[in-house]
This record gives structure tokens, C-alpha cells and sequence, in this order.
């Protein structure tokens, strides 16, 4: 029996096998990290915060209806507790395509987004309901629009409630017990201008090396919402807070544009549709939380100052002044939302 390359008819079917097995390969390695129309996806999802935290559970929730409601098509993995790497590292891995999403704070993408700072200007949300109307309005959809100029797609907004001071060397009751300490700030953010203009000094550091660097003295004290001071366990070697509520900076979930141009139009709508609902998940969990870090730091014996914030925004109101003039168009849309509802 002749055994050579085959007949002509065995050369074809070889050809045909061979042009299955490049589609074959065509669509595993769509699915790898985009997909066409309608192909698989599978994403890693960065957070900084532990499981149990309302943004990660929020980022859970959104991962699992997207696996559900595409029976397993749309596969995104969250990994918490800054697995992935600090906030900003995983930024710039988002931006090159390395790590598909994450969920960060405002006061993060600054250095990406500069017009992103003006989310970082004291005391320019007078309360949750305003902040949200904000986020929910035009304003709010212009600031996720922005964020394309740097290369992301900014999918919606979660909740962060209010910054405050904390501090191990005593009590900050106004902006003058702030002299002479030195205060941990956001990577970024306008926040050292802030700590400075009250009249402390800021030092940046990373979220993760701020238990650290409370213990060892290296800063005095640091500023967060209540959720994060008790889930970080700042309470511990640092436990006065003061509720001066001198930001309200939204966290955000995002994907890098590359990834994102690569999914079909019906599913850049779906993501966007759980992503948008997975907002209201995080808003529920996140008043809880609030509620529970109170107590906690209740029953733990630490100093709770409900101070006069009058005192603190006065404090910044030359740096207020400043970049709600710079940043014109974002300081209209914060005062129509003012007066919506
Ligand atoms: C928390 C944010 C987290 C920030 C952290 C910080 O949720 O994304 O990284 O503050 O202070 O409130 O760095």
C-alpha cells in the first residue's frame, strides 16, 4: 500500500483538520483574556480589601450574576487583600492589560486622571445624599467618561462614606492639634495639601504598610472611613477618631480599555447593566458596615470626637476656593446636585 503524503482526498481532509484546529485555537485564545461577540471571557479582578469588606462583596456579587446570567460564559475571578498588588501598581497593570479590572478609590486614579483630584476637594459634598446625586448625574457619568483619556472604562461608583482623622498621640479635636503630626495620605491624592493647610505634615504611604508604620511611630496618625479603620485594625495603635467628614471620595469599578474594546457590544451592555445594580448591593452593605464599625469601636473603648467640622472646612478654604475654580465644570455639576431632590 502506497504510504507516502497521501492521496489527494487524504491531503484535504488533513487541510480541513487543520483549519478546525486554528479556530479551535483562534477562539481559546480570544477566551483567555477578551472575546469576540459572544466568546468566552476570562477576567481577574484586583481589590485591596478583605473578603468580608462591602467592596469586595460587591465585586463578588457583580462576578457571580455576570457567571450566572451567562451560564459560566463570563467568568471574572475577584482576588481581595491586594493579592494582585498595592492599589496604583494595579492601576498601571490595568492600563497595560496585565490585570483586566479593578475596583479603587478616586483619590488612586488622580495620578492617572488629573482632573480626577477635584473628587479629593474637602468638604465638597455637604452629605451622602448630595454625593449621591452627584455620582448618579451627569456630572458623575462625565467623571467615569474621563477616565477613558488614560486608557480605563469606568463601569460604576461604590460607596465610601466619609474620611476622617485618626491618630495614637492624643486626641485631634480642631485643626490645630493636627501641628506638629505627621499624617499618612493616599498615593496622589490632594490630601497632603489638605493635611498641610489644616497645619499638620503628610507623609504618602501604601494602605498596606500604614499598621506598620502607626506602630512603629514612623507617622502619627492617618485619615479613612469607619469600615476601613476597623477592618485594617488602625483602632489599635491608633485610637482617637475624629469624625471631621473632611472627604467623601467614591470608590470606583473599572476595566482596562484595551480588554474591554475586545468584548461584543451585547456584552459591554450586560457588564455594565450587573455593574450598575451591583451599586445598589454595595450602598445596602456598606450602611451596615458603617453601623457595625461603630459599635465595634465601641465596645473596643475608642474615642469616638463628634467635633464642630465648621472648623476644619474653614481651615481649607483658600485650597477649596482654588480647585473649585480650576475645576469649574465639576464644581457646577456638584452645585446642580445640590439642588436636585
Ligand atoms: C480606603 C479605600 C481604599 C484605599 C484606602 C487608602 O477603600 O481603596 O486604598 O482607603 O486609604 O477607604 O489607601
Amino acid at each position: 500500500m502506497f504510504r507516502g503524503n497521501g492521496s489527494p482526498d487524504k491531503r484535504g481532509s488533513r487541510l480541513a483538520a487543520l483549519l478546525a484546529a486554528a479556530a479551535v485555537l483562534t477562539l481559546t485564545l480570544a477566551g483567555c483574556g477578551g472575546s469576540a461577540a459572544g466568546g468566552s471571557v476570562s477576567w481577574r479582578l484586583a481589590e485591596t480589601h478583605p473578603r468580608d469588606y462591602p467592596t469586595t462583596q460587591a465585586d463578588i456579587w457583580f462576578a457571580d450574576q455576570l457567571r450566572e446570567r451567562t451560564n459560566g460564559r463570563i467568568d471574572i475571578e475577584v482576588f481581595p487583600d491586594a493579592q494582585l498588588g498595592e492599589e496604583r501598581d494595579v492601576m498601571e497593570q490595568v492600563k497595560l492589560g496585565s490585570v483586566e479590572m479593578t475596583r479603587t478609590n478616586a483619590n488612586l486614579v488622580t495620578e492617572f486622571v488629573s482632573s480626577w483630584e477635584a473628587f479629593g476637594i474637602p468638604y465638597v459634598f455637604d452629605d451622602e445624599q448630595h454625593f449621591w446625586n452627584f455620582l448618579n448625574g451627569p456630572g458623575g457619568k462625565r467623571k467615569l467618561e474621563e477616565l477613558n483619556q488614560a486608557g480605563y472604562v469606568g463601569l460604576t461608583y461604590y460607596d465610601s462614606g466619609a474620611r476622617n482623622f485618626y491618630t495614637g498621640s492624643g486626641p485631634v479635636e480642631e485643626p490645630s492639634d493636627l501641628h506638629g503630626q505627621n499624617i499618612r495620605v493616599q498615593p496622589g491624592s490632594l490630601t497632603s495639601e489638605m493635611v498641610e493647610a489644616m497645619g499638620g505634615s503628610a507623609t504618602t504611604m501604601n494602605f498596606s504598610e500604614v499598621y506598620s508604620g502607626l506602630e512603629t511611630g514612623v507617622i502619627d496618625g492617618a485619615e479613612n472611613n469607619l469600615p476601613s479603620y476597623v477592618s485594617t485594625g488602625h483602632y489599635e495603635v491608633a485610637d482617637d477618631i475624629t469624625m471631621d467628614k473632611h472627604q467623601r471620595v467614591p470608590e470606583v469599578l473599572m476595566v482596562g480599555q484595551q480588554v474591554w474594546n475586545q468584548l461584543g457590544q451585547q456584552d459591554k451592555e450586560l457588564v455594565r447593566e450587573v455593574a450598575e445594580e451591583s451599586t445598589e448591593v454595595q450602598r445596602d452593605l456598606w450602611k451596615k458596615e458603617v453601623e457595625k464599625a461603630r459599635q465595634t469601636l465601641e465596645q473596643e473603648g475608642v474615642d469616638i470626637h463628634d467635633v464642630d467640622t465648621a472648623k476644619f472646612r474653614a481651615a481649607v478654604s483658600g485650597m477649596i476656593d482654588k480647585y473649585e475654580g480650576r475645576f469649574g465644570d465639576f464644581t457646577s455639576a456638584v452645585d446642580e446636585a445640590r439642588n436636585t431632590d
